[in-house]
């Protein structure tokens, strides 16, 4: 963009929002966990602190470098990114591992409730002039025998053609590329959307100050992000790749799987690319 009036994206606004939609919707199951299991997880994880310091014999002057990074990952919000691109995939591995139905993957720190309702086919909220190549994601939704169901709902959203989320970044409209799908009474779903750009882990943080200081990358490949629910089934939450895409293969946050990477292919009038998937839904 090139209006220098326009407010720029920093890490700590990011930060502030996530940490805010975190509050806001946290999962009430989390609230209260049992003192032996606190006990048990805490302790184990703090022997395997004890145990790293001892062996790579971690000096004051690297402690300190701790502990002031981890205040300052605090003080920019950036506990929801830091948590989300590096832990949560193993939560979410132990979480699905009893699942027939279509693979899930983390859910990330962007997802905001209750995005506008949309109709079986739609297009989401976009800007006049919304930049990348116009995507048609279409699929059904239907249980694992095989049965459609009906008042299934395709919750998606994800990044801009410039790889920022509405509600996380400045200058974009509220709800801009997200939206709650309710599909047909067989399942189904058309969604016009444009192809999302790789997202990259703010630079300008904590986060990005971990990244630049290990030599890592700080890239997600491009991906959509969904919730896919029905009556009486387990909701899914998962995310959809771009076959070819820059850091499919070496995604930060590791939380790419094999079942998950789509192949556009371009639609007939020339205008865009076209994809099907279908998600497959456990009983509840
Ligand atoms: C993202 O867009 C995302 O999906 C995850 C998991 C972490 C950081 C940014
Ligand atoms: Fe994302």
């Amino acid at each position: 963009m090139t209006d220098t009036t326009t407010e720029q994206a920093t890490a700590a606004a990011s930060g502030a929002a996530a940490t805010e939609q975190f509050r806001s919707k946290q999962r009430s199951e989390a609230i209260d966990v049992d003192t032996k299991r606190v006990d048990t997880l805490v302790t184990e994880l703090l022997a395997s602190a004890h145990d790293i310091i001892r062996r790579h014999k971690v000096t004051y002057a690297e402690y300190d470098v701790l502990k002031s990074w981890l205040i300052q990952v605090g003080q920019d919000g950036e506990w929801p990114l830091f948590l989300d691109v590096w832990l949560e995939h193993v939560v979410e591995e132990v979480a699905s591992e009893n699942r027939e139905g279509s693979k899930g993957t983390i859910e990330g720190p962007y997802y905001v409730l209750d995005a506008p309702a949309l109709p079986a086919e739609a297009t989401l909220p976009m800007r006049e002039d919304e930049g990348g190549t116009p995507l048609l994601f279409q699929g059904q939704v239907t249980g694992v025998d095989g049965t459609p169901l009906s008042g299934a709902k395709v919750e998606i959203w994800h990044a801009d053609d410039d790889g920022y989320y509405s509600q996380f970044a400045p200058n974009l409209p509220e709800w801009n590329l997200r939206g709650t799908v309710v599909a047909d009474d067989q399942g189904n779903f058309k969604i016009h959307t444009v192809e999302p750009a790789p997202y990259q882990i703010p630079t300008d943080g904590s986060c990005g100050k971990l990244i630049d200081a290990a030599g890592w990358h700080a890239w997600r490949p491009a991906h959509l992000h969904l919730k896919v629910s029905a009556p009486g089934h387990q909701l899914i939450t998962t995310q959809l790749y771009f076959q070819g895409g820059s850091h499919v293969e070496d995604d930060i946050a590791q939380a790419v799987k094999p079942e998950l990477i789509l192949a556009p292919t371009p639609v007939a009038d020339g205008k865009g690319n076209e994809v099907t998937y279908d998600f497959v839904l456990d009983k509840a």
